[in-house]
């Protein structure tokens, strides 16, 4: 390892901004994009240290900042099985992105002494980011240190946060689950979509659902994948895309901005009852909506596609009469009916975690079938490999009826259809449309399964974010002293209310979640609790005012 080089570019190039609070938050590190770049180049240097502790299995970088505004941007780290980087190396990413240029070296050396590293060892980084403009400078930041390092780079250019995901799962699993191409991404997903609605039994005609669905792509690097999806899924499935780049990134639309504001995004088809979609900034989630008649708008969040997905798959294992333990993964996000409706109505087992696609995939691992969603549409299903074994051997089983055979071959190709690595907005879609088609449903017909309470989510902005502490999967703070009471106290006034509040690991910010039996309630209850948020953590700005 070439040590001088290291230094003499980090210091010269990318030296430490002196950002003593940065931290390794809910996807990574997010920040100013003017103010990451030492962040990025020595994430470059981690990742390789974390590929040649796991002996040269490719780690991926993604240079994205998501669903946040256009002028920020953000890097992560992506583990070999295509997981977010392990929570102990998180904290060793915080404090090498905080050590001053002066000890950078020495950190190297203590992390290789700690973790046992063989300098010597091979390394493979896969990198990838989004469309924002910084992100050309960002990833030559992160190609810097590889040659000194005696690393291999393989640098996808703009490509889509799930598809990095993807490409590290094929490279370590020696392409078993997938070519490790971005086509071999599309060719993967593209086919079994196809093949799901080429099942001889289920070639019947459909009088409800509708193969046609209109895209926002918030302006990013999604609205490249839906345009290739379009084009390998004709005659399958019409995807007409809109914010597709023209506009701002995540400005007025997106999923985020959907969700949050519970509104149409900025070029909405102005007809009614269209089957709408919405993706984020590098497209890992997704919500679909449509607008009725009444101009009335009706969203389909992250906790109906859950229960979508899992209904289906509960009708399937049933039909199979194989016994899989299937169960939901959700965060305090998820809305009280949601919940209800998987626990009372579907009979199937729900657990909690914290924020953070990190903590419900893993704890979605511990089902033999876990979904995991979170309320704002990022999720995916994760199924266990001697699971998937038995479902396909089943498949091919001839002491089986054909109702089951049937139910397990649906079930073998859907299982095609998800991008087990990480939640993924355009492979959830086809999950979705896969599931439509087989129950012959309409955008109204889904709908119909249950209605949320009525919900709010606000944001305020205090002096220091940190502040606020909290415990139980985020359902209680425990810092500031006192605002917990508050919040309870407030609650306590509001049949059926519900609130929350943590502070947000992507932007500078504090969380508000609200949830009551009746709308007014919620406006209420929702101005009440952000004004203890202002009050008792320090707001910045007015005071939120209470109708
Ligand atoms: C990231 C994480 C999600 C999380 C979201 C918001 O999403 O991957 O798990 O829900 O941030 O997190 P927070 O509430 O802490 O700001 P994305 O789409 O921004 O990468």
């Amino acid at each position: 390892m070439d040590y001088a080089a290291i230094d003499q570019i980090s210091r010269a190039d990318y030296p430490n901004n002196n950002l003593k609070d940065i931290q390794y938050g809910t996807a990574g590190f997010r920040m100013r994009a003017e103010l990451i770049p030492h962040v990025v180049y020595r994430m470059a240097i981690l990742s390789i240290l974390r590929s040649k502790f796991f002996n040269g299995a490719a780690i991926g970088l993604m240079i994205t900042a998501s669903h946040n505004e256009e002028p920020d941007n953000g890097i992560k780290i992506v583990d070999p099985a295509g997981e977010m980087l392990e929570a102990d190396w998180e904290k060793i990413a915080t404090e090498f992105a905080r050590v001053p240029d002066s000890e950078l070296i020495e950190k190297i050396k203590e992390i290789i002494r700690e973790k046992n590293i063989d300098e010597n060892a091979p390394a493979l980084i896969v990198i990838g980011r989004d469309t924002r403009e910084s992100g050309v400078s960002l990833s030559q930041a992160a190609i810097k240190p590889i040659e000194f390092m005696k690393a291999v780079v393989k640098d996808f250019g703009v490509i889509t946060t799930p598809q990095l995901h993807y490409l590290v799962v094929c490279i370590n699993t020696k392409e078993l689950y997938g070519v490790a191409t971005i086509e071999g991404y599309f060719d993967k997903l593209s086919s079994a979509f196809k093949k799901s609605q080429t099942v001889e039994d289920k070639i019947v005609k459909k009088l409800n659902y509708k193969n046609e669905v209109y895209v926002d792509a918030a302006n990013g690097v999604g609205a490249f994948a839906a345009e290739k999806f379009k084009e390998q899924l004709n005659n399958f499935l019409n995807i007409n895309v809109f914010n597709n780049g023209d506009g701002k990134l995540n400005y007025k639309c997106g999923a985020d901005f959907v969700k949050i504001h519970q509104a149409p995004p900025l070029n909405n088809p102005s007809k009614p009852y269209l089957k709408c979609a919405s993706i984020d900034g590098d497209a890992d989630r997704l919500v679909y909506y449509y607008v009725d008649e009444k101009n009335e708008f009706n969203l389909f969040d992250g906790d109906k596609i859950a229960i979508l997905i899992v209904s289906y798959l509960k009708e399937l294992i049933e039909a199979s009469g194989l016994s899989i333990k299937l169960g939901l993964v959700q965060t305090a996000y998820a809305n009280g009916a949601s919940t209800n409706y998987v626990t009372e109505i579907l009979k199937v087992p729900v657990a909690f975690t914290k924020t953070g696609v990190k903590h419900l995939h893993h704890r979605a691992q511990q089902f033999d079938i876990g979904v995991y969603f979170e309320a704002n549409g990022h999720g995916t299903a994760i199924i266990k490999d001697e699971i998937v074994k038995m479902i396909r051997e089943f498949v091919s089983d001839k002491n089986v009826s054909s109702q089951q055979r049937c139910a397990m071959t649906e079930l073998s190709n859907f299982i095609d259809i998800i991008n087990q690595a990480v939640g993924d907005a355009l492979s959830d879609m086809l999950l979705v449309e896969t599931i439509l088609y087989a129950k012959d449903w309409d955008i109204v017909t889904w709908k119909q399964c249950y209605s949320d309470f009525p919900n709010k989510q606000l944001k305020v902005k205090v002096v220091d974010r940190n502040i606020i502490k909290t415990t139980d999967a985020e359902r209680k703070c425990t810092s500031p002293i006192g605002l917990q009471d508050k919040i309870d106290q407030l609650v306590s006034q509001y049949p059926k209310g519900r609130s929350f509040v943590r502070p947000s690991g992507t932007e500078d910010i504090i969380r508000v979640y609200i949830e009551c039996q009746n709308q007014m309630d919620v406006d209420k209850l929702a101005a009440q609790v952000a004004l203890a948020v202002h009050e008792y953590a320090g707001g910045v700005g007015e005071k939120p005012i209470v109708p």
